[in-house]
């Protein structure tokens, strides 16, 4: 693709979209920008874009775009059927995403991993091997930075790109040398509709792969073994119960083939999810040929990602543990199984298209003995928890709320866990955002806890005064 002779639209202008566009001005590209939102945000994004030689496109002549762009960039929190997509791809034109435009002028190797769950934590323990093994890597992708931020990046850069379902709706041209899937399970269906078409956009990772590549597949995941038929790539495994080609886990150990790596015990993050990450980031580290010392040192290290099943606190004997990306069902499954005490939970946010049913049946009778809904959805919550014979159950419209109901409702003992099994977008701009708020929420309980103390132990002098 020569860029210098075309004219894109580049469509959302958070950071994908001015990655993007930076990144096409910056090739001697004509670029109009858009962004259905009128923020101070866009206004500021919008100001910087157009300084740097990017035209403004108006919400009026949004349909005459069609007829003079040569290609639409989509960021992906925008739908690949939104009407303007649908009209470019009508006419023609080409519609793309800014991973798409990385994976095309990334020179040096690539790591791609997706995955409903685990992916953030496996790219920052494959990015913390690599680096403290002395290679020059970066995570990017779905993490946060934009992959296009590694294409100027020296040729010996290996890119650990985290890929999401949203970015492989545009993503065509992707050729990872080591390709992993980490596991699927239902997420994101208010989006892509149904099943089938979500796991064919996370097989799409392996479409481009030849000989010369690897395909790092989850064994115990049956969607996702199923991958490896008339694959052309090297398939290496991982699995928590079979030895397979590969990593596997063993009586306690994590092994790579024939060797102990080492064992679940020295690994900091804890719970079987966590070994099902380290043991896809063991296997990529062994492809790409790193020292096992090195790798147990790493994976020794490694403190996890934030807003992942994190403490944050401890307020009247009560735990907060924030796991604010803990946006579907199955990562909030895995998240109450790794409570050690009994757990209030919190629960809600924007609807994501789940049967809410599946998650009450699995933590029913477990560690969670109440669960605090808030948020859009939590009525559809409220009628799934009744239908499961899920009790304690408490109803509050707003998250900072369903905090507070949250600590009410704990005991000394107890754990508090934010783990939302829903997106953030009805009252934040992201997961992120939710859990800062959330430890916010925390240290003001913390600090109102200590005010008190403060006083009781002010009048106890002056009592025994
Ligand atoms: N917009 C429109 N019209 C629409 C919808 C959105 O104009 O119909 C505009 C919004 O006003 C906004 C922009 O599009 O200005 C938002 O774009 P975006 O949501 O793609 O946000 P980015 O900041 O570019 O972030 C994206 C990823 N976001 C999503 O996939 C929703 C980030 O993943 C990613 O870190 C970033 O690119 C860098 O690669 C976040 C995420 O929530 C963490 N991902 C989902 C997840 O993990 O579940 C997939």
């Amino acid at each position: 693709m020569d860029i210098k002779r075309q004219k894109f639209l580049v469509m959302g202008l958070s950071k994908s979209g001015e990655a993007a566009a930076t990144f096409l001005l910056s090739q001697g590209a004509r670029v109009g920008i858009y962004d259905d939102l009128d923020s101070e945000r866009i206004s500021l994004m919008k100001s910087r874009l157009t300084e740097a030689g990017a035209d403004d496109i108006s919400r009026d002549s949004l349909n005459e775009t069609v007829g003079k762009y040569d290609a639409l960039v989509l960021s992906p929190g925008i739908p690949i059927d939104h009407p303007l997509a649908v009209a470019f791809k009508r006419a023609g034109k080409a519609v793309l995403g800014e991973t798409e435009l990385a994976a095309r002028y990334f020179k040096g190797l690539s790591v791609g991993i997706t995955g409903t769950n685990g992916k953030t934590t496996t790219v920052s323990m494959v990015e913390k091997i690599l680096k403290e093994s002395g290679l020059a890597a970066k995570a990017c992708g779905n993490i946060g930075a934009p992959m296009l931020e590694v294409v100027p990046e020296p040729n010996d850069t290996v890119a650990i790109a985290e890929i999401s379902s949203f970015q492989l709706e545009t993503l065509n041209s992707f050729c990872p040398h080591i390709a992993v899937v980490l596991n699927i399970t239902e997420d994101h269906l208010n989006r892509h509709y149904n099943m089938e078409n979500y796991i064919f956009l996370k097989r799409k990772i392996l479409k481009n792969l030849t000989e010369t590549e690897y395909a790092v597949l989850n064994y115990d995941d049956p969607i996702v073994r199923a991958f490896a038929e008339g694959l052309k790539a090297k398939t290496v495994w991982f699995s928590l119960r079979e030895r397979v080609n590969g990593a596997y886990f063993s009586e306690g150990e994590l092994y790579y083939g024939e060797e102990k790596i080492l064992s679940a015990e020295e690994l900091f993050v804890s719970g079987l999810h966590n070994v099902q990450n380290a043991l896809a980031a063991i296997a990529c580290a062994k492809i790409l040929g790193v020292e096992t010392e090195q790798i147990v040192s790493s994976l020794k290290e490694f403190r996890g990602v934030k807003h992942r099943i994190e403490r944050v606190g401890e307020v009247d004997g009560v735990a907060y543990v924030d796991d604010s990306k803990g946006t579907n069902v199955d990562a909030t499954i895995k998240a109450v199984a790794n409570m050690k005490t009994e757990t209030v939970l919190l629960l809600g946010g924007k609807d994501k298209g789940y049967d809410y049913g599946a998650l009450f049946s699995a933590i029913k009778g477990g560690k969670a003995v109440a669960a605090v809904l808030y948020g859009e959805n939590r009525y559809a919550l409220l009628a799934a928890a009744r239908k499961s014979g899920f009790a304690g159950v408490y109803l509050c419209p707003a998250f900072a709320e369903g905090v507070a109901l949250a600590r009410m409702v704990a005991k000394s003992g107890q754990t508090v866990l934010l783990s939302p099994a829903s997106a953030s977008f009805d009252e934040f701009s992201g997961y992120e955002e939710r859990g800062e708020k959330f430890c916010a929420i925390v240290r003001e309980f913390a600090n109102e806890a200590q005010s008190r103390e403060t006083v009781c132990e002010a009048t106890a002098f002056t009592e025994t005064e």
